[in-house]
């Protein structure tokens, strides 16, 4: 009798009929498929990594690259990364790596439902671990809960598990899946303070909406604003609304950026751009011991 499977056990523990199934995808990495009656999502237990969003009768809102590397230990090209402990470089020591370590770990299902309207919650959760005591010291509890109708809604519960308090840093740094980059306008931004990651942080202010004809890579500060990605190609707008979060930082590496990265196809920058939802720069989030903060993501569509 050979022990079940990871596979055969998340399916007898949190499987839902017809609503939300495990199996092994790329990289035979353990993923959850969800399909209600508006849609359907795709996520990777590894990395608490949403990879799909697909509204019936529409193209997914998410974007992956065709090179993306699954396999662990490495983080995903595309969807929805988990950005935590820290946004960016790590503060003060550059041989750890960029963005944290959560998007870069295998995380547990904690819960799944289906509530009365038909919309699939799936809970995954992270906590304190060899791995993570190497590069951080403190204990935590990290929460995931994707729920899929309609609209995703993406929350990222952080929990201090510890006795002493600490900071950090965090985005849900989304790629979106659009027609062409030259075809995209981004409302809600406007007139708004930026740090320019090209120019060492310089601060800068927004003129008008964001268009993209060069490599883009802003931390737009102090903004609990919603943002409107504006696609003609696709004819629908993606909206991106949040809470607890009060930073948003976009992101386009256009050309040669792209050229650079292995793990990102030449042309690619031409179909996505990335409007995070973050608490980075100077938004440092401090929690006491058990203190919860949740920052909240909530995409959708709205056809031209
Ligand atoms: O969010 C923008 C950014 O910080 C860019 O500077 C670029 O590095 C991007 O994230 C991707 O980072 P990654 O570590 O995933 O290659």
């Amino acid at each position: 009798m050979t022990s079940p499977s990871i596979i055969d056990v998340l399916n007898s523990q949190f499987g839902i009929n017809g609503r939300l199934h495990f199996e092994l995808g790329e990289g035979e990495l353990p993923m959850a498929k969800i399909t209600t009656e508006q849609a359907t999502a795709v996520l990777s237990i590894y990395a608490g990594h949403v990879l799909s969003f697909v509204p019936n009768g529409s193209d997914d809102l998410l974007w992956v690259s065709q090179e993306a590397i699954f396999q662990s230990g490495k983080a995903i090209r595309g969807g929805i990364p988990v950005i935590w402990p820290w946004f960016g470089p790590h503060p003060n020591d550059s041989t750890k790596s960029s963005h944290g370590f959560a998007r870069r770990q295998m995380w547990s299902v904690k819960a799944s439902m289906v509530d009365e309207n038909g919309r699939v919650s799936l809970t995954l959760g992270l906590t304190e671990n060899e791995a993570s005591k190497a590069v951080w010291s403190h204990d935590f509890d990290l929460e995931l809960v994707v729920t899929v109708g309609h609209v995703l809604t993406v929350k990222l519960k952080t929990t201090n598990s510890g006795d002493v308090p600490f900071s950090y840093t965090a985005a849900l740094h989304t790629y979106y899946n659009i027609s062409h980059i030259s075809q995209v306008v981004i409302h809600g931004l406007e007139n708004g303070a930026y740090l320019d990651n090209l120019e060492a942080h310089a601060s800068k202010q927004q003129v008008g909406f964001v268009r993209f004809d060069e490599e883009v890579d802003r931390i737009y500060i102090d903004t609990a604003a919603d943002c409107h990605i504006e696609d003609e190609g696709h004819k629908r707008t993606i909206v991106v609304e949040k809470s607890g979060s009060q930073s948003t930082v976009v992101w386009n590496p256009w050309i040669e950026k792209a050229k650079r990265m292995s793990d990102f196809g030449d042309n690619e920058y031409q179909e996505m751009v990335c409007v995070e939802t973050a608490n980075a720069g100077n938004e440092i989030i401090t929690l006491q011991p058990e203190e919860t903060a949740v920052m909240t993501l909530t995409i959708s569509e709205r056809k031209a």
